[in-house]
């Protein structure tokens, strides 16, 4: 048998890791035979995927071993990303580009008798997250391990992902999302690793050995974190970081406890307690007050990767009073922000340290991204929920608190309202902890997601804060990869900006301006309009298999996807596609440019509005779709189970990307930029990230409407009066008298009616406000579309002018103002140099 490895100390066949084409074979061949326990004859499509996967990780797992080897060998810095969400995508294709292997497994693949496409389809997205948040966790894992930076990335391993949307009668339908049933070739468990995690109880002071005034905690269950690894490779590099989830389990020891002493029951209660803590992720938007699992959720899995963390410090260090140099921990959002009370508690509490010793480490140790402004996502936990599942913690916020306002009153006597608006706990009426309170106070740093959004946190939810340490906030501009949103999900495009500019872009996004010339030239033109031509007749096949309907390729795609939210005004969106209805239904040869309207995403479960809006935009459909008067000119779809995989066919088939959110609601999108670096032009509010897209693209290239920020404050100050703006606006008052008449709704004058009532009644983001520039700025899109050599020629600058929103440049900010780290570069040779 032939030994080739890269690593004397590691004897693997070559089977495992060569890459011609003939061992490629063979590894499927083998694979399938030996993993999945089938013959080619047999083996389903399912089968055929595991096979390569396995196949694929193979050749990854040196760079994965050797990855972690360098960082255990070496005194690097390290950043920690904690995020309860991590919206990943499928792995099998990605993994192909970053490792440069796509051609020779294609080969392989094809020549035993099988499809790669077909093969990567077949893939279950691990869909752990809701949206915008989740899926930056991805894009940012991507970028730390291309941009060779050691990272970590904790998470939680949720049994069930995100819902599967299905839609019956027009209404969305919640699936359980099933991701492990058929297994999961990219993780390895590492039940070694395993930690315990305490949870209720009480605590109780003592004196330890030395006279000193200790706490310990007397938990009432016990609860095992089982450690999943996923490697997370870079592009064309030979690093692949760790993303480390954490799976609950009941911890055996404390059953037998119980056991013990009689209560069978109570213990086998506790075990399904405990393994319930990660089987299903939360949908946002709803409200989480009072939800006890999600804060449990929150805790262990903080408590774990803070537990693993210490143990890896440890194993090179004598003490933990250089932690904060070894760690640099991003809190995503305020999820994970218990883990400053935790830290406090483990240096303290376990390891003994001074509390202004514990203190400084662990602020120096975290840093917080803020990702809202809306008042309702804003993390708070009651006081007596809180106390009886993290009894000790509540102690150590209530000390934090104390110690933080005693600086307050120093700077500010005599300011009792800045004390309470500054507090941890807020008092004002029923008592809460305020998670981004105790976030901003634990951290050295914190940021925005968008410029306006960094500044509108200064200005509103953390103002006092900003006051006190002007120093600690900064923005930080979101960005998405360009590995999977255009070399993985737009090959074709990505093939034609390669063919003229090289693909140093796809590690520098920047490079991408050089395509700036070849918009006045006819002849790039004209192909970026065939690239254009083939990608949109892709999408319009899985809208036919999809949806049973046929739409036009040359008709303009206009599409919004997102998660459905009130603030993202996919109603506003919809009431233009009527108007448009109506234009034709009353002028029926008017000429316009036919449009294909294009929706996805899944509202949450418990969002009554949201839900209602998705049946708007299919029973609007089923009208317009099937009024011969309306021919081929208009076509809505509502796409069901919006998800990075099907993000992944929609971005690069998009004409028109609509970012129509009421200004200052979305702190920056990432879906903006997705479309608009595969050549999508905007129309949108100066909202989130949308101004900083403008900025770069040229205001000449982007379809701007709407109030602004400081408008719709005033508005909204004045006392918005919707009606009259339905008295005063014609084309609105005629599209809104068409939805109340039952038009859309087989004459039922009643189905529409809460969100009917909700638009006149109260609306905070202002839909009737905006609806004429809206429709006169679509009017202006409508327009410029027919001149199609002037829309290629925006287009092309558009995505020449993305470089700005590659998540690498996101990255290299936060490593260089907020973690000072620097990169170290994985050698694939030099494992265990010295053989040790
Ligand atoms: C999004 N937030 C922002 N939240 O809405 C979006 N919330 O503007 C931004 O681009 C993106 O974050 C990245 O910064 C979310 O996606 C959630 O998904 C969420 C999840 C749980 C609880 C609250």
């Amino acid at each position: 048998m032939a030994f080739n490895t890269t690593n004397p100390l590691i004897q693997v066949e070559d089977d495992r890791t060569g890459l011609s084409v003939e061992t490629l074979k063979r590894a499927l061949a083998d694979n399938l035979f030996y993993l999945q326990g089938k013959f080619p004859g047999i083996a389903t499509k399912h089968d055929c995927y595991m096979a390569l996967a396995y196949t694929i990780r193979d050749r990854l797992l040196q760079r994965w071993l050797n990855t972690s080897q360098t960082y255990l060998n070496c005194d690097n810095r390290v950043v920690v990303y904690l995020s309860a969400e991590y919206l990943l995508g499928p792995h099998l294709g990605n993994n192909l580009i970053n490792l440069g292997l796509w051609e020779p497994v294609k080969q392989a693949v094809e020549e035993s008798g099988l499809n790669l496409e077909e093969l990567i389809n077949i893939e279950e997205e691990p869909g752990l997250g809701n949206g915008g948040l989740g899926r930056l966790a991805a894009c940012f894992m991507d970028s730390l391990a291309t941009l060779e930076i050691p990272a970590i990335g904790y998470g939680i391993r949720y049994e069930f992902g995100i819902f599967d949307q299905e839609i019956e009668d027009g209404w969305q339908v919640e699936i359980t999302d099933k991701w492990l049933q058929l297994g999961n070739p990219w993780e390895i468990a590492r039940p070694e690793a395993a930690v315990l995690v305490k949870l209720g109880g009480h605590t109780e002071s003592y004196t330890d050995e030395k006279g000193d005034y200790r706490v310990r905690w007397i938990p009432n269950n016990l609860v095992k974190g089982i450690p999943y690894d996923t490697p997370i490779l870079g592009y064309k590099v030979s690093t692949a970081n760790n993303l480390r989830l954490w799976k609950s389990e009941a911890a055996e020891s404390f059953d037998f406890q119980r056991f013990n002493m009689g209560d069978y029951y109570g213990a086998v209660q506790n075990k399904v307690t405990s393994e319930n803590l990660t089987k299903v992720l939360y949908p946002n938007d709803e409200q989480l007050q009072g939800k006890e699992l999600r804060l449990a959720q929150q805790y262990f899995f903080v408590s774990c990767s803070l537990q693993d963390m210490i143990r890896i410090h440890l194993a090179d260090n004598p003490s933990l009073e250089n932690f904060h140099e070894h760690f640099a921990v991003q809190l995503n959002d305020t999820h994970p922000s218990i883990g400053v009370a935790e830290l406090m508690r483990l240096l303290v509490d376990e390891h003994h340290y001074e509390w202004g010793k514990a203190w400084n480490i662990t602020q120096a140790t975290f840093s917080f991204t803020n990702h809202t402004l809306l008042p309702e996502a804003l993390e708070k936990w009651s006081l007596p929920l809180f106390s009886q599942m993290l009894p000790r913690h509540l102690e150590i916020i209530y000390e934090i608190n104390q110690r933080f306002l005693d600086q307050v009153r120093i700077k500010y006597p005599n300011d009792g309202d800045r004390l309470a608006q500054l507090s941890i706990i807020d008092e004002a009426g029923e008592k809460w902890v305020r998670m981004a309170y105790l976030a901003t106070v634990g951290s050295h740093a914190i940021n925005g997601v968008a410029a306006l959004h960094s500044q509108l946190i200064k200005e509103t939810i953390l103002k006092d804060f900003y006051e006190l340490w002007p120093e600690k906030f900064s923005n930080k501009t979101n960005g998405v990869t360009p590995r999977r949103w255009l070399v993985l999900s737009n090959p074709r495009l990505s093939n034609l900006i390669s063919s003229r500019i090289g693909e140093g872009w796809i590690k520098n996004l920047d490079e991408l301006k050089q395509l700036e010339p070849f918009a006045d030239l006819a002849g790039f033109r004209q192909d970026w309009r065939q690239v254009k031509r083939e990608v949109k007749q892709d999408l319009a096949h899985y809208i036919k298999a999809q949806s049973d309907l046929v739409v036009n390729p040359d008709s303009l795609f206009d599409v919004q996807v997102k998660r459905i939210h009130e603030y993202k005004r996919q109603h506003l969106n919809i009431l233009h596609v009527i108007h448009l209805y109506l234009q034709i239904k009353n002028n029926p040869n008017l000429e316009i440019s036919p449009r294909t309207f294009i929706y996805g995403g899944k509202a949450a479960p418990g969002y009554f509005i949201a839900k209602l809006i998705i049946k708007l935009i299919n029973s609007v459909a089923e009208v317009v779709n099937n009024d011969p008067a309306i021919g081929d000119r208009l076509k809505v779809v509502f796409l069901s189970n919006y998800n990075v995989k099907f993000g992944q066919k929609v971005y690069p088939a998009a004409d028109l990307s609509e970012q129509i959110s009421t200004a200052g609601k979305e702190a920056s999108g990432t879906g903006n930029m997705k479309f608009s670096m595969n050549g999508a032009l905007t129309i949108g509010t100066l909202d989130g990230a949308n101004i900083e897209i403008r900025e770069e693209v040229g205001a000449e290239n982007f379809f701007l409407f709407g109030l602004t920020t400081p408008e719709v404050e005033k508005t909204l100050a004045a006392g918005y009066q919707p009606w009259e703006y339905y008295n005063n606006y014609p084309d609105l008052k005629a599209v809104v008298d068409l939805i109340n008449s039952g038009f859309f709704s087989h004459g039922d004058t009643e189905l529409f009616r809460p969100l009917m009532d909700s638009l006149f009644g109260h609306d905070p983001y202002l839909v009737f406000a905006d609806f004429q520039a809206y429709v006169d700025c679509q009017h202006q899109v409508g327009e410029a579309y027919k001149d199609q050599e002037n829309w290629s020629r925006m287009a092309i600058l558009n995505v020449a002018r993305m470089g700005k929103f590659s998540s690498d440049r996101t990255i290299r900010e936060y490593a260089e103002d907020i973690w000072a780290i620097k990169p170290v570069v994985i050698e694939l040779e030099d494992l265990c140099p010295d053989g040790q």
